[in-house]
C-alpha cells in the first residue's frame, strides 16, 4: 500500500497511477477540484520514417484530463489518499463538517475502462461537476447523458474520450462543460477512451474508428453494477499479481505507518524491509497496469505521462530501457505481460528490415547491403519510425526476449511460429556482418558501448550479445530439432567471436583495446567551454578506474546475458567485479536510476548480496525515486522500477546457467523471508523459505516432467520433477 497525507502537487512525480494496460490515469487526490490524468498507450504522433529524425519520430501524447469540481471541500480532515497495489485500486478519503468521503479509483480490464467512485457515510451528500479536457484542445460535447471528445493528431491518428455517469439518487444534468450532479448518495464515471490505431503495417497501423468502440465499452460499463465492476476488476487483476508473494523481514509498526514519500527517505538510509518488498511489489503492479496482452508494451514512462512532449518521446530506447522494462516479466511470474513487446516487434519487422537494408551504414563489411535480418536504431516508436543512430545489436537483445519467454515457459509452439524465425533472421543479419580479424576471431564492425565512448570493432557489449544470441539459436535449434547444419555453423561462429579482455588494473575491457586516453593540460581545459570541458573530462577517463559511466554495457555477459560467471569464467566475474566497483554508485557522478536497478542485478549475479543491496537503497535515495516511487532519471522514468523488480528476483532465485540456484544473494538485512511463486527457467515455480540466510526449505512446481538440478548453500542436486506434483526440497 502506498499512502500519503497530502494530494499530490505535481504529475509525474507524485499523482498515484492506475492503468489497465491501455487506459492509464494519474491522480492526484485533491479534495475539491480532483484532477486524472487520462492516457491511452497508443496515442501517439509521428511516422513511419526510419532515418533517424526525431522531429518524425513523434512521441507519446496524453489524452486529457479529467477534472471533479466538489464545491465546499476545500477544507477537509483526515486527509489520506493510497494506492492498493493488491487490488489496483487507488483511493482518497477526507472528512468535511462530519461527513466522511471516498473516492475510488481504478482502470479495469475486463470492462475495458476507467472508473472512479465517489461515496461518503452519508446520503444526498455528492454535488459537484465532472469534466473531461482533451490534451489537444478538441472540443467536448454532450452526447445524449455522455461527454465525448473526438480528436485527430496531427498524423491522422483518429481518437475518442468519452465520460457517463451513473448516479444513486439525486439529480444530474449533462452538458458541454460537464456533467453536474446534486445531492446525490453516491456517484460513479466511467471513463472510456480509444484510437483507430492497430499493430498491422499492412494497414498502415490504422484501424476502425474508435467511437463504436468506445461507445460500446462505455455502454457495457455503464449497465454493470459497480461492485460487480470492481470484483471483476480485482479478481482479473489478482490473477496475475497474486502468484508472488514476498516477505524480506518484519518492519517497525511506525514504519508501516509513514506517509510513503518520508518512508522512502527513512527506508533509503536504514533497513524496512516490507517497504523492499512494496517496492519489488509496485513493480509488478506498474507491469501489469501497463502491459496486458493485446495491447502496447510499457513505454518509458510506462503508460503515464501529462505531457505532449514528453522527456525523450516517451519512446522505447533500445540500449537498455525497454529491455529494462521487460526484465521482470518472467521472473516474478507475469509471462503474459511480456506479450506486447513480442506484438510490438512483430509489427514493425517489415519497416525495420527496409530500414536496414536501405541503409548504406548497414551494409555488410564488404560493402553489400543487408540482405537478411534487421537492425534498430536507439529509439522507436509504434509505426515504423525511428530516432538517433543505429543500435546495431539491439535486435539481437530483443531476440533475447523472445528466447526468455520460451526458456521459462517451454511453450514449444509459441517458439516454433513466434521466437524462432526472428531469431533466425538476426542470426542470418549476423552472419553477414561480423568482420573476421587477421588472427581469425570475428568482430561486430563499428560498434557502440551505448552512449560512451568510441565506436570502433569488437566492442564488449555488440559482441556479448551477439554471442548471447548465438548460444539461444542453437539451443532453439535443439529444442525444436530443425536447421541442424545451420545451427553447427552458427556453433563454429560463436568460438571464433571474440571474448571480452581483461585491462590493466583489472577490468573488464569495455573496447578491445584499453583506451588510453590523455587530459588536457590545464589550460587547455580552461579555454575551453564548460560543456566542451566537461565531455573533455568524461573522455580522458573512458576505461580509468575514474570512469563513472551510467551504462554498465560490458558487463551484459553477466546481467542480462549469460556468459560470465563465477563458476564458469572466473576471471572475467572478478575483473566484472574490478569494473564494477569502479563504476561506483556516487551521486555527483553520472550514476542514476535505472544504473541502480542493473547495478543491483550485476551484483545478485557475482553472488554479492550485499553490494546488490546497496544498490537497491541507493535508488531509494530522493534523487533516484520520486515520491509516488517512479523511477526519477530526472525527470520521472518508469526502467528503473521494473528493473529493481527482477533485480530483487535475481537476488533470491537464479536459473540461467543450466542450475536452479535457490537464495543466491542474500543480503544481511533480509535474514529470514520466504518468497512464493517466482518462475525457473524449464517451466518451473519455486517457493523459498530462508531463516539466518540460508535456505530452510523449498517447494519446486514443473509445469510438465522434467529434470532439475538445484543448488542451494553451494550443494547440489539433481532431482526428478513429476509435472504439477510439488517437489519439497529441504537443502
Ligand atoms: C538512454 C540512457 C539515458 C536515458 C535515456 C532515456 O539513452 O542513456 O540515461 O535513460 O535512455
Amino acid at each position: 500500500m502506498l499512502i500519503y497525507d497530502r494530494p499530490a502537487a505535481d504529475c509525474m512525480t507524485e499523482a498515484l497511477p492506475v492503468g489497465n494496460g491501455r487506459l492509464g490515469g494519474m491522480i492526484f487526490g485533491r479534495p475539491a477540484d480532483e484532477r486524472i490524468v487520462l492516457n491511452e498507450i497508443s496515442l501517439w504522433t509521428g511516422n513511419d520514417n526510419p532515418s533517424g529524425d526525431d522531429g518524425t519520430l513523434g512521441a507519446y501524447q496524453t489524452l486529457g484530463d479529467l477534472g471533479l469540481q466538489l464545491p465546499g471541500h476545500e477544507h477537509v480532515t483526515e486527509y489520506r489518499r493510497d494506492l492498493d497495489i493488491g487490488r489496483a485500486v487507488a483511493s482518497v478519503s477526507y472528512v468535511v463538517d462530519g461527513v466522511r468521503f471516498r473516492r475510488e479509483v481504478f482502470a479495469s480490464h475486463p470492462a475495458n475502462v476507467l472508473i472512479v467512485r465517489l461515496t461518503a457515510d452519508q446520503t444526498g451528500k455528492q454535488t459537484g461537476r465532472a469534466a473531461l479536457k482533451d490534451g489537444h484542445s478538441a472540443a467536448v460535447h454532450a452526447d445524449g447523458q455522455q461527454l465525448v471528445i473526438a480528436g485527430q493528431l496531427s498524423n491522422g491518428l483518429k481518437y475518442e474520450t468519452r465520460m457517463a455517469i451513473v448516479p444513486q439518487g439525486g439529480r444530474v444534468q449533462v452538458r458541454d462543460e460537464g456533467i453536474s450532479f446534486e445531492s446525490c448518495d453516491a456517484v460513479t464515471l466511467i471513463i472510456g477512451a480509444g484510437t483507430d490505431y492497430v499493430m498491422d503495417a499492412e494497414r498502415h497501423y490504422r484501424g476502425e474508428a474508435p467511437r463504436d468502440r468506445v461507445l460500446a465499452q462505455v455502454n457495457a460499463a455503464i449497465a454493470t453494477p459497480f461492485e460487480k465492476l470492481l470484483d471483476e476488476h480485482v479478481s482479473d487483476y489478482q490473477r496475475l499479481f497474486s502468484r508472488v508473494s514476498l516477505r524480506l523481514g518484519e518492519s517497525s509498526p511506525e514504519s508501516r505507518l509513514k506517509p510513503t514519500d518520508q518512508r522512502k527517505r527513512d527506508a533509503a538510509a536504514g533497513s524496512d524491509p516490507e517497504f523492499e518488498t512494496l517496492l519489488f511489489q509496485f513493480g509488478r503492479y506498474l507491469l501489469i497496469s501497463s502491459s496486458r496482452p493485446g495491447s502496447l508494451p510499457a513505454n518509458l514512462q510506462g503508460l503515464w505521462n501529462d505531457s505532449n512532449s514528453p522527456p525523450w518521446h516517451s519512446d522505447y530506447h533500445t540500449n537498455i530501457n525497454i529491455e529494462m522494462n521487460y526484465w521482470p516479466a518472467e521472473v516474478t511470474n507475469l509471462a503474459e505481460c511480456h506479450q506486447p513487446l513480442f506484438d510490438l516487434i512483430r509489427c514493425q519487422l517489415a519497416a525495420w528490415r527496409l530500414a536496414t537494408a536501405n541503409s548504406a551504414e548497414m551494409n555488410t563489411p564488404d560493402g553489400r547491403p543487408t540482405l537478411r535480418g534487421f537492425a534498430v536504431r536507439t529509439s522507436h516508436n509504434i509505426t515504423g519510425g525511428m530516432g538517433w543512430r543505429w543500435d546495431k545489436t539491439a535486435s539481437a537483445w530483443y531476440c533475447q526476449h523472445l528466447w526468455e519467454h520460451y526458456a521459462f515457459g517451454r511453450d514449444t509452439v509459441y517458439l516454433r511460429d513466434v521466437a524462432y524465425p526472428i531469431m533466425k533472421e538476426v542470426v542470418g543479419f549476423w552472419q553477414d556482418h561480423l568482420k573476421q580479424l587477421p588472427d581469425g576471431r570475428l568482430v561486430v564492425p563499428n560498434a557502440w558501448s551505448p552512449e560512451h565512448g568510441p565506436t570502433e570493432d569488437g566492442v564488449t557489449y555488440a559482441q556479448q550479445i551477439v554471442d548471447d544470441l548465438f548460444a539461444n539459436y542453437i539451443e532453439a535449434c535443439d529444442a525444436l530439432n530443425v536447421d541442424r547444419a545451420g545451427r553447427d555453423q552458427v556453433s563454429a561462429m560463436r568460438a571464433k567471436l571474440a571474448k571480452p579482455g581483461i585491462g590493466s588494473w583489472g577490468q573488464v575491457l569495455e573496447w578491445m583495446r584499453e583506451q588510453k586516453p590523455a587530459m588536457p593540460d590545464a589550460a587547455a581545459l580552461a579555454a575551453m567551454k564548460p560543456r566542451d570541458r566537461q565531455r573533455a573530462i568524461e573522455d580522458a577517463r573512458l576505461d580509468t578506474p575514474d570512469d563513472h559511466h551510467r551504462h554498465t554495457s560490458h558487463l551484459f555477459g553477466v546481467f542480462p546475458g549469460k556468459s560470465i560467471s563465477m563458476a564458469a569464467t572466473p576471471d572475467l566475474a572478478k575483473a566484472a567485479i574490478v569494473s564494477l566497483r569502479a563504476r561506483g554508485d556516487d551521486a555527483s557522478s553520472d550514476v542514476r536510476e535505472w544504473s541502480f536497478a542493473w547495478r543491483c542485478a550485476l551484483w545478485a549475479r557475482l553472488g554479492d548480496g550485499e553490494a546488490a543491496h546497496g544498490q537497491l537503497l541507493h535508488l531509494l535515495e530522493d534523487r533516484n525515486t520520486c515520491p509516488n516511487l517512479f523511477g526519477l532519471h530526472p525527470p520521472m522514468q518508469i526502467d528503473g522500477n521494473f528493473g529493481i523488480t527482477a533485480a530483487i528476483a535475481e537476488m533470491l532465485l537464479q536459473s540461467h546457467d543450466g542450475a536452479i540456484t535457490l537464495l543466491p544473494a542474500p543480503p544481511m538485512d533480509w535474514p529470514k523471508g520466504s518468497v512464493h511463486g517466482l518462475r525457473a527457467r524449464g517451466g518451473i515455480t519455486v517457493d523459498i523459505e530462508w531463516n539466518r540466510g540460508k535456505v530452510s526449505s523449498a517447494v519446486l512446481v514443473a509445469d510438465r516432467d522434467a529434470a532439475a538440478t538445484v543448488v542451494a548453500g553451494g550443494k547440489r542436486r539433481t532431482v526428478q520433477l513429476k509435472a504439477a506434483e510439488p517437489f519439497r526440497f529441504e537443502p
